[in-house]
């Protein structure tokens, strides 16, 4: 594989003020030897100013867990792309599976947020939880799965240099039971080759797929050996740093 690995915390509505500059006290030190992964935190937006500070110069990059596809307006409560970059945001999850199931976001917000996203040079991570199942035994060249069409259309082939894909089972996320490393692989490389199919080869070659879903320190090495595998997005396992810090030397 020569795609680089992407770590991704995504610490949802957990921590509270006083816990974050302690947990990137831990992880910074640590996360500017991991030169051959890219790391990224992902926490509550009114913690993010702070953390992109806390991190300036150091090779975490900070993430958003949303973010609304208007670059400003009279949309109360949400947070605009253009103000992530400017305080220095690097990437921005879009479609997470609470986001599509707590919160009604569809595919074509997500749509939305994600061409906003890319508009304003913030990384999204485009996240599906659509049941794979049902493509199984469909010939590769014909897979085109729904949420990632959908999500992605009209977006440029040169767009999606900045675009990585995370995969979620429903079943497995926070439940503490994740996903085989064989089923994982099996809807990473039907992604891919959804990608394939919606753009090209070369695209779907350079395009990170990340697994979520229930990741810790004893699955996530089986994840990463899989071939169309290439990062992983952690929830509970990386609310602690320590355990956080053990998941990116396993993604080395
Ligand atoms: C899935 C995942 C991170 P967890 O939502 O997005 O959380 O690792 O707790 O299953």
């Amino acid at each position: 594989k020569n795609r680089r690995p992407l770590v991704l915390a995504n610490w949802k509505m957990n921590m509270q003020p006083e816990d974050v500059a302690p947990y990137l006290d831990v992880i910074l030190p640590e996360v500017e030897k991991d030169e051959d992964a890219d790391v990224a935190v992902a926490g509550q937006n009114l913690y993010l100013a702070q953390m992109v500070q806390q991190s300036k110069g150091s090779r975490l990059a900070i993430a958003a867990q949303d973010a609304h596809w208007e670059d400003k307006g009279a949309f109360t409560g949400e947070t605009s792309p253009k103000a992530l970059k400017a305080i220095g945001v690097s990437y921005v999850m879009i479609g997470h599976f609470e986001r599509r199931k707590l919160f009604n976001e569809t595919d074509e917000r997500v749509n939305l947020k994600t061409k906003a996203a890319l508009k304003n040079g913030l990384k999204p991570i485009v996240d599906l939880d659509e049941d794979l199942s049902a493509y199984d035994g469909q010939a590769l060249d014909q897979v085109e799965l729904g949420q990632l069409k959908k999500a992605l259309d009209g977006i440029s082939e040169e767009e999606m240099q900045n675009v990585a894909i995370a995969y979620e089972p429903t079943w497995a996320i926070g439940s503490g039971e994740a996903a085989s490393a064989e089923q994982a692989e099996q809807s990473a490389a039907l992604i891919r080759a959804s990608l394939a199919n919606l753009y090209n080869q070369d695209l779907a070659d350079q395009t990170r797929i990340l697994y979520g879903g229930s990741v810790n320190t004893d699955n996530a090495a089986s994840f990463f050996k899989q071939e169309d595998i290439d990062g992983i997005l952690v929830g509970k396992a990386a609310l602690n740093p320590q355990t956080f810090l053990d998941l990116i030397d396993i993604a080395q």
